[in-house]
């Protein structure tokens, strides 16, 4: 009897654990259709999205024309390109956003950073609940989840 309420109880929380890591994370394609280019406003791009931890960005672009620095913040408003051995250059760059806070990315190549507009600032949330309309449903899933599995927990011990 009690074998198929664990049962239950065992996929509820397999269900809780892994759906938000599997239909949660973004992928976004930095610049949409125009991908990772010169002459793109891409703060405007940036403006309307929530980005979090686990979510991915992916620079595309045409191999050896552009490529990929990750900056900090006075790199990224003097365009001051890394050592050449830390660019991304594959064309498809996938970069997955680990922690919270303000990342920076550049394009190496020539001037496209400081007279072409190359540069990309976001801002990372962590997966805390914050002000802001995406994260209230991600909280209010989990705290559902939870909720589901502590009842059906009761209902396996009783
Ligand atoms: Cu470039």
């Amino acid at each position: 009897m009690a074998t198929f309420s664990h049962m239950v109880v065992a996929l509820a929380i397999s269900v809780a654990v892994l759906l938000p890591t599997t239909t949660i994370a973004t992928e976004y394609v930095v610049g949409g259709d125009s991908g990772w280019t010169t002459n793109f406003d891409y703060q405007n791009w940036a403006k309307d999205k929530q980005f979090y931890v686990g979510d991915k960005l992916v620079f595309k672009y045409q191999q050896g024309k552009h490529d990929v620095y990750k900056v900090n913040a006075s790199d990224f408003a003097s365009c001051t390109v890394p050592d050449p051995s830390s660019g991304l250059k594959s064309g498809s760059d996938v970069v997955t956003l680990m922690a919270p806070g303000k990342k920076w990315y550049i394009c190496g190549v020539g001037r496209h950073c400081a007279d072409l507009n190359q540069k990309l600032v976001i801002n990372v949330q962590g997966w805390a609940p914050a002000p802001a309309p995406n994260s209230a449903t991600k909280y209010g899933y989990q705290t559902f989840m939870a909720i589901v599995v502590v009842v059906l927990s009761i209902i396996a011990i009783y």
